[in-house]
């Protein structure tokens, strides 16, 4: 298979990239704001920066969204902070704030760029948090209320629509799920009935979307990382098949065939942890009908079979760094894969495995929603950022994507992670990502003024060439 013919990126190939509102807007209180899950944190990691004025965007993007010109992006998904657009989650509407996302979708309409927009990206409105959260079924009408207040206003402006992004590491890795209420006995039983919450959320905003803005197309947005048994074992493999279906299948099997996996239905259910179901839940799950699957990859895992001595969970992981689960798998070094400055491996063959696997399931056109490396990196003396090690990241796994579309995935975008610099889920400003450069530090401001980096100038290139030349 070395010197394969690859087939072309298809015309009107969404070349992308991607932020979120919390780690890029800033003005967290501004214009009518309420407060979300994340800005109510009590703590953030050592050292890291808040979120208070994060990549300045809210007030800049007219110049954001010229540099994305400039970039050439053809799309740029980002997501509407939900407590901007509805304080209290549920009540009244903010009409600056809301005012705010349709001035962006017109500035990137003007430059030709196609928005892409995801409807909650980790930052529940506090106040709902403090009514429940996702413990309580009322979120879910909230949720509801409020894609249809984005629809009325964009529904006609945004064809391509993101519910909720990264449900799954919500769910396996928390923070952004809120806290739970108090005095909750089992704790991951609660997590799961919040799950079994927002994919029923989810499904009704998807069948909303059907309804209210026929045109428009709709899909699910979780992190999907291809998972390889430790070796050809068969216990391994078993391990490796369990974790997948835990991690990958359980929220993409509810998405799209709009019925629970079975692995992972015994899984919780043998936990303990089985949501209960009320009447006409099901009916709901399954009338969701997604257009396309939108995804997050940023590296395989690998697992073996569980030791059953207890010394199988350990780390405090994130979503690329397995715990391990003492009945079911442990983490496993995979000794073909390198790994980034946080640790985290680096798999671009596991990219392409990652599409063959979704298509395969579910047959449905995919869209690549996050891809990306986060490093240190250095302003240097002629303005510029030399990030050859970002560039080698993304022409690989661009290579793999290409690969995978030969292989018959059907590819509609791809919008790596990030399109400027923001705040990092887990470490700062530290660790960047962005083909633009932010002049900022985890607390010291300095002038927020933009840079482009190397990277910059090459994924332009890559753009205007339609693929990699
Ligand atoms: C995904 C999130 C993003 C982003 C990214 C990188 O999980 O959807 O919000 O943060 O990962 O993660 P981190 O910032 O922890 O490196």
């Amino acid at each position: 298979m070395h010197h394969r013919q690859l087939t072309p990126f298809p015309p009107g190939f969404l070349w992308g990239a991607s932020t979120s509102a919390y780690q890029v807007e800033g003005a967290w209180d501004e214009d009518g704001k309420g407060p979300s899950v994340i800005d109510a944190r009590a703590s953030y990691p050592e050292g890291t920066s808040d979120y208070t004025v994060a990549s300045d965007h809210y007030h800049r993007f007219r110049d954001d969204v010229a540099l994305f010109a400039e970039l050439g992006l053809k799309a740029y998904r980002f997501s509407v902070s939900w407590s901007r657009v509805i304080p209290d989650g549920d009540g009244e509407v903010n009409p600056e704030g809301l005012q705010f996302y349709v001035d962006l979708v017109d500035e990137l309409r003007a430059a030709g760029i196609e928005p892409i927009v995801t409807m909650y990206h980790f930052d529940l409105p506090q106040a709902l948090q403090e009514k429940g959260g996702w413990s309580s079924r009322a979120t879910i009408d909230a949720f509801e209320r409020y894609a249809r207040v984005l629809l009325d206003a964009l529904g006609q402006k945004v064809t391509y629509w993101l519910t909720i992004n990264e449900q799954n590491m919500m769910v396996m890795h928390g923070a952004a799920l809120g806290i739970l209420p108090p005095g909750t006995e089992d704790p991951q039983r609660e997590v799961h009935q919040q799950n079994h919450h927002m994919l029923l959320a989810q499904a009704r905003v998807m069948r909303l979307v059907h309804d209210v803005a026929p045109q428009a197309k709709v899909g699910p947005a979780p992190n999907v990382a291809c998972v390889y048994p430790a070796s050809p074992d068969p216990a391994d493999v078993v391990a490796a098949e369990d974790f997948s279906a835990i991690r990958n299948w359980l929220y993409l099997d509810v998405a799209v065939r709009g019925r629970y996996n079975t692995l992972a239905w015994a899984y919780l259910t043998e936990k303990g942890w089985a949501p209960q179901i009320e009447d006409g839940d099901l009916q709901v799950l399954a009338a969701a009908e997604p257009n396309f699957i939108a995804f997050n990859y940023y590296a395989s895992h690998t697992v073996a079979a569980p030791r059953g001595d207890g010394t199988d969970v350990g780390g405090t992981g994130d979503q690329h760094i397995v715990t391990g689960d003492a009945d079911v798998y442990r983490p496993a070094e995979n000794p073909h894969l390198k790994k980034n400055a946080f640790g985290w491996e680096i798999d671009p063959v596991g990219f392409r495995t990652t599409f063959r696997q979704i298509s395969d399931r579910y047959g449905l056109p995919l869209l690549v929603t996050e891809n990306g490396l986060g490093a240190y990196d250095t302003l240097t003396e002629d303005g510029r950022v030399h990030d050859d090690y970002r560039i080698d990241y993304l022409a690989q796994h661009i290579e793999q994507m290409q690969q995978a579309i030969t292989d018959g995935v059907d590819v509609l975008g791809y919008c790596p992670w990030s399109a400027v610099d923001l705040v990092s889920t887990h470490q700062g400003v530290r660790k960047r990502y962005g083909f633009v450069y932010v002049d900022r530090d985890e607390t010291d401001l300095r002038s927020l003024a933009r840079y482009r980096k190397d990277s910059f100038t090459w994924y332009q290139s890559v753009i205007r060439a339609n693929g990699l030349s």
